[in-house]
């Protein structure tokens, strides 16, 4: 990792100084962990692209093709661990009074990593809800076959969908309004693994920033957030959060 070990020690006092801090994370802070990320290579799948599958539309028109495509992820969250990364904002957790994590991933691995106080904005992938009555199940922690039944609610034998807002879908009640809360009382946002392009979550480290929180930003591309930061600290999440720690 070639990053300036000046912008390290400065990322660093930020965060030994900060009493609230808020991170938002992206499939980026996944990707050493395994999980292929939205919009990086290999974001295909049967010729489709996530944005073409996490729709209502999508799943309307063939809920079959979706749930393959789900199940599909649910395999590689299920076999990937978290990675340094998930960990290290676990231990930023425990060191800052008032913290939260708010993630867009949909994959478990910050929860299994221990982190706590956490807003899964996407929801998750080891989560169905059903599309009749709403009641929500928690999915069984092996894999299951692709082409298996399409899974029915126990309560009313309505077909069960991800639990997850798919593209188009309002955010659950609430999410959004604490996330972007906790950024606007923030000393320190850390955004890691984001392209920064799916709103409105891209817009609640920049909201931080705008409020008066130092911004950092992990991730080995240049995005808007990073424009937007006071550090851009461009390299994997995965030993860049853990060198900041080590440094503070
Ligand atoms: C809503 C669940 C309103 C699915 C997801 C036109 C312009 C702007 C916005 C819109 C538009 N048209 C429509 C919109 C709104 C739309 C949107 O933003 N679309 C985008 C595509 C343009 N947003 C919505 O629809 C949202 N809802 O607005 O509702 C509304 C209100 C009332 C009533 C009805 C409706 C809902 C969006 C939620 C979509 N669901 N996930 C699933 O996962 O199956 S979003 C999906 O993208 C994932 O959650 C993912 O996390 C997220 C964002 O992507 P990233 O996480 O940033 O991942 P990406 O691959 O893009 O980038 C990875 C980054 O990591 C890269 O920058 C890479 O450099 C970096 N990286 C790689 N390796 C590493 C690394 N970083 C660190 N370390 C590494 N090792
Ligand atoms: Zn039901």
């Amino acid at each position: 990792m070639s990053i300036d070990p000046a912008l390290i020690a400065a990322a660093a006092s930020a965060l030994a100084a900060a009493r609230r801090v808020l991170v938002l994370t992206g499939a980026g802070v996944s990707a050493e962990s395994g999980i292929p990320t939205f919009r990086g290579a290999g974001g295909l799948w049967e010729g489709f692209r996530a944005e073409d599958l996490a729709t209502p539309e999508a799943f309307r028109e063939d809920p079959a093709r979706v749930w393959r495509w789900y199940r599909w992820r649910r395999g590689i969250c299920l076999a990937a661990a978290p990675n340094p990364g998930h960990l290290a904002i676990v231990e930023i957790e425990r060191r800052v009074p008032a913290f939260l994590l708010a993630t867009q991933n949909v994959d478990g691995l910050h929860p299994r990593a221990g982190s706590r106080k956490i807003l899964e904005l996407h929801g998750n992938i080891h989560r169905a809800r059903c599309t009749l009555c709403g009641r929500k199940r928690d999915l069984p922690p092996e894999p299951e076959a692709p082409h298996a039944p399409l899974p029915a609610c126990a309560a009313c034998d309505g077909l069960l969908r991800p639990d997850i807002v798919w593209f188009g879908e309002a955010y659950a009640e609430g999410v959004l309004e604490t996330a972007f809360e906790e950024a606007g009382r923030a000393d320190v946002v850390v955004s890691a693994g984001t392209s920064g392009s799916v709103y409105p979550p891209a817009a609640i480290a920049l909201a931080g920033k705008r409020a008066g929180a130092f911004l950092i930003d992990v991730n080995p591309a240049a995005t808007e957030i990073s424009a937007a930061a006071d550090i851009h600290l461009a390299g994997p999440s995965g030993e860049v959060l853990p060198a900041v720690l080590a440094a503070s």
